[in-house]
């Protein structure tokens, strides 16, 4: 039979009046009692699981979420001793449940580096759970004991016999404490993966009995896998580069796990930091000590190896950061958070000693890398220069109120379509004065527009998209389009459903595609995401055989023309167009701008990531023909028949 509350002792007493106050104010202890706080209760047992194995006992910790609405978690680590407390008189696993910040476990000299300074402890989850049952296997028998709403209700009981040990904690978060008690898979999920990921070699079951769903999550090779997820597909630009360290610093035992690589698949950074297993999601020291090392060590070797000229300036962060993916982990006692949720670290001990020991790997790795670390240098100093001029050209914008269509008639250079009906028309934005020509002549010139821009003025360093704005060129582009740009921007103005750039299939007429293509990129990326701007696909050949006549777009494709269409015809006669104004009107019609026949190229954002890669790519020294970038970015560039 469970003891009337007066059994207890004055202690006793007291070490339930905590927990009274825990139920009083849930929001001290767990942040809210909303989904959140519901959550967090998880997180305090499972962290008191991984404790078990940072101390190099548990190897599996098992989360169920029952039907009932209860959560159980097994570890198979020491068990929580059930032996009487010294000075308490009951068992120690009865003070772990009902003593606020309770028992050895929480001594911070004792788990200094293994983690576990964090929790608020397991005796809060039995306050504001309505039944925590508590199961311990430990010296050669079973034990369990139960609670409810902070006081014990059953007193630890051996149960029987068993083998090995181990720990069970099972609650039933308390509905007169949360507003919802009902878990979220996939945010448990999450939450389990991260850990999984961070503690190699352990392995985590989450078994959700609500719907038999049964993930077994464990990682060989931890954060190093971790990167691999962070990366979601993209190729890293370099093997994930890894350090681990534990050292005295400052006179407080640490450590530092991290892997981290670039990519260029993504321009934000994907930097994932902890401290003691549990996520900084502002950051914080240890952070900010990853970063001064990977900027000056980055800076230090482009200087020594000549990858950064004397005329770049120095990289910064921001630019050492474009495509970094890393996760940090640390482990240090006592650890100060600040901010309104406490996600950012505050200790300076984890600035300078992450600082040191990354600055000190990195530079190693660099030794022996020098070819990589010459390519992650240039790529900062690409990511620099383009910023530069996005801001440069965003300021200018801005300046000029420029190319605000209201300003300005229509560009004389424009052959208008007389349709004013914007979901038929196109508009044809063609290079040099001849292919105009030929262009006009082909048209349908009630649905097509054509703008011929002289590709020599066009031709001006990609990088200087300030150049670019100020250029008369594109400012009639600018007007042909009707939007507006940057910050002018506006979509219903658009004069055209389709926008298709032409230009020679040559290594020009990439520069100018380029070129453009980064202009709407940075200055109307919208007319890009809503699937207005596409490419022409001109012909590189011509065959002919008396009347009988085809188009290739390549090599290859000539090739096959020639083994399949003309298969056994003798003399094929076969034309190369140099380019565009090498084609006559029919030719043109036939191939390249009739909607019937023509295949257009629809310039394609699928996401913001691919996009910061598109620009990346696209201000750098990126001089191939457009024919063949579009082929390695197919995800920007989408094949379609129109
Ligand atoms: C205090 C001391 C020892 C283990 C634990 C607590 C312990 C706590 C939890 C919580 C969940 N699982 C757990 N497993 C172990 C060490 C006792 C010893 O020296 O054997």
């Amino acid at each position: 039979m469970a003891p009337s509350k007066s059994d207890y002792s004055a202690q006793s007493i007291s070490v339930l009046k905590g927990l009274e106050g825990v139920r009083k104010r849930p929001a001290m202890y767990i942040g809210s009692t909303d989904t959140r706080g519901l959550h967090h209760l998880v997180w305090e047992v499972v962290d008191n699981a991984v404790d078990e194995h940072l101390a190099g006992h548990a190897k599996k910790i098992t989360v169920r979420l029952r039907e009932d609405g209860g959560v159980e978690v097994t570890d198979d680590g020491r068990g929580i001793p059930v032996d009487l407390h010294p000075t308490e008189k009951i068992p120690a696993v009865e003070v772990a449940l009902t003593a606020l910040h309770a028992g050895g476990k929480f001594d911070q000299q004792a788990y200094a580096v293994s983690g576990g300074l964090h929790g608020v402890g397991v005796s809060v989850v039995n306050a504001l759970s309505s039944r925590t049952e508590v199961e311990v296997t430990r010296g050669g028998a079973r034990h369990a004991i139960a609670f409810e709403r902070g006081p014990k209700v059953d007193d630890l009981t051996k149960l029987g016999t068993a083998k090995g040990s181990g720990t069970l904690v099972r609650f039933w978060p308390d509905a007169e404490v949360f507003e919802t008690t009902v878990l979220d898979h996939d945010t448990v999920l999450q939450r389990l993966k991260e850990t999984a990921l961070l503690n190699a070699g352990l392995t985590i079951v989450l078994a959700d009995e609500r719907d038999g769903r049964s993930v077994t999550l464990s990682y060989k090779h931890g954060l190093k896998d971790f990167v691999e997820e962070l990366l979601r597909g993209k190729d890293p630009l370099v093997p994930a580069i890894e350090v681990h360290d534990e050292r005295e610093w400052e006179g407080h035992p640490v450590a530092l796990d991290l892997a981290f690589t670039w990519s260029d698949g993504f321009h934000d950074d994907r930097l994932r930091s902890y401290v003691n297993i549990v996520r900084t999601a502002d950051g914080g020291t240890h952070e900010e000590g990853f970063r001064r090392a990977l900027t000056t060590t980055l800076n230090r070797f482009g200087r020594d190896t000549g990858a950064l000229l004397k005329k770049d300036p120095n990289l910064t962060g921001e630019d050492v950061r474009e495509g970094l993916v890393a996760v940090v982990s640390i482990k240090l006692p006592d650890p100060q958070f600040e901010g309104q949720t406490k996600g950012r670290l505050g200790s300076t001990v984890a600035r300078s000693y992450v600082e040191q020991v990354v600055a000190e790997a990195l530079a190693v790795w660099l030794e022996k890398n020098k070819a990589k670390g010459r390519q992650i240098v240039k790529r900062a100093a690409v990511a620099a220069k383009a910023r530069q001029a996005a801001k440069a050209a965003r300021e200018l914008t801005r300046r000029k109120g420029l190319l605000d269509t209201q300003s300005a008639g229509l560009p004389g250079k424009l052959a208008d379509c007389t349709s004013r009906d914007p979901s038929e028309t196109e508009l044809y934005v063609v290079e040099g004065d001849s292919a105009g020509g030929s262009s006009k002549a082909a048209r349908d010139r009630h649905t097509q527009a054509i703008l011929p821009l002289r590709g020599k003025v066009l031709n001006v360093e990609k990088a200087q998209l300030t150049r670019v704005l100020e250029n008369a060129e594109i400012q009639a582009l600018v007007k042909a389009v009707g939007t507006g740009v940057g910050e002018a921007y506006d979509h219903d103005r658009l004069r055209y459903d389709k926008i298709i750039l032409m230009a020679d299939a040559d290594v020009d007429g990439g520069h100018i595609t380029t070129l453009l293509l980064t202009f709407f990129y940075r200055l109307c990326p919208k007319l890009i995401e809503k699937g207005h701007l596409y490419l022409a696909q001109p012909p590189l050949y011509q065959l002919r055989k008396g009347s009988k006549v085809a188009y290739a777009m390549s090599d290859p494709e000539r090739e096959q023309l020639l083994k399949r269409d003309f298969k056994g015809v003798k003399n094929v006669e076969v034309q190369r167009f140099k380019g565009l104004g090498e084609m006559d009107a029919d030719q043109l019609w036939a191939t390249t701008m009739d909607p019937q026949r023509r295949t257009l190229l629809r310039v394609n954002i699928e996401d913001a990531a691919g996009a910061d890669e598109l620009f990346v790519l696209l201000m750098g020294n990126q001089t191939d023909p457009r024919r063949e970038w579009i082929v390695s970015n197919a995800h920007f560039a989408q094949e379609l028949d129109v």
